[in-house]
């Protein structure tokens, strides 16, 4: 529960625990699950302790036997061998459930097609790119409500965290590598966004608007974010690298291939191989019909001497 308030932030609601889609659902189920199941341990554990101390307290005269010898109960021993072990195979049952239902790079069953936003995290910025759409954005990010979003993440720079608590739980974005994480809105709304993870100086200004709005709202928005005549170009790119903060910013355009070649760029030859993030039971087929395929995880060479070498993912 302090956990819990914590998450809050500086609203008066605990976001995490208010979800407003399929994925945030399913965490702040598993949440309550886990935490339910922790409690009835955590609470008789904790009265009794208290309860034993104040009944088995030492006063004078009295009268209970002294067995210092004594060391075996098999009644006792049931009991507390028991009922952990229940409570192990039932959180192990839930959580290995929950894992496999929960993969990031999962699609969300759906029958509308996914809108792919490809992101990168900047020092301290967050860079969104619409690669269907050709277009944008800066600092916000627009999409359209029950749809799922395929989010594909990187980062220009340090090691970042992307994190919409009210759509589903966080997911790193790392350079040399890309990230897969499907989320989706279920209703129209203006969620917070945020960095999750210390990146200095201004790490705590890496926070985004993620607006979701029905359909036609979010065609329109396109439409004119296209006509905006207001390109992200490479010289663009290279201003938005420098350190610093920004405010929002909408572009009609982007140079091709931008995310490819960052998430690329330390890759030798472009060997790049991926497998992060894979959906369970089958990572190079289903994930070969994604866009930026080539991006989805790429090491340097120098960690990485074949494309299909094993050991060194130790780490991460
Ligand atoms: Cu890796």
């Amino acid at each position: 529960m302090l956990m819990a308030a914590l998450l809050s932030g500086c609203t008066d609601k605990v976001i995490v625990l208010d979800p407003k889609g399929p994925i945030g659902e399913a965490q702040k189920d598993l949440i309550y699950l886990s935490t339910i199941l922790c409690l009835i341990v955590i609470v008789p554990v904790l009265l009794l302790t208290a309860w034993v101390v104040w009944r088995y307290r030492d006063k004078p005269g009295r009268k209970a036997a002294y067995k210092p010898e004594w060391e075996h109960n098999t009644k006792l021993e049931i009991i507390w061998w028991t009922i952990p072990i229940l409570i192990i195979i039932a959180l192990g049952t839930v959580t290995v459930k929950y894992t496999y239902a929960l993969e990031p790079s999962k699609p969300i069953e759906s029958e509308k097609e996914p809108v792919t936003i490809q992101v990168t995290s900047l020092d301290w910025k967050w860079l969104f790119k619409y690669p269907d759409e050709g277009i944008a954005t800066v600092n916000y990010v627009n999409i359209p409500e029950d749809v799922p979003i395929r989010f594909q993440l990187t980062s220009e720079t340090a090691m970042n965290s992307f994190w919409i608590p009210q759509l589903g739980g966080q997911i790193y974005t790392m350079s040399g590598m890309a990230m897969t994480l499907y989320l989706q809105a279920d209703e129209p709304g203006t969620y917070y966004g945020s960095g999750a993870n210390f990146t200095g100086e201004h790490f705590a200004k890496m926070t985004f608007d993620v607006n979701a709005m029905p359909q036609e709202e979010y065609d329109e928005w396109v439409k004119q974010a296209k006509a905006s005549g207001n390109p992200l170009t490479e010289e663009g790119y290279e201003q938005l690298k420098i350190p610093g903060t920004t405010g929002t910013h909408t572009f009609s355009s982007f140079p091709k291939g931008l995310f490819e070649k960052v998430v690329n760029q330390y890759a030798v030859g472009g060997s790049a191989h991926r497998h992060h993030g894979a959906a369970p039971g089958g990572e190079s087929e289903s994930r070969k019909e994604d866009a930026g395929a080539k991006g989805e995880h790429a090491h340097t060479p120098a960690a990485s001497p074949s494309p299909s070498g094993g050991s060194h993912h130790a780490g991460h």
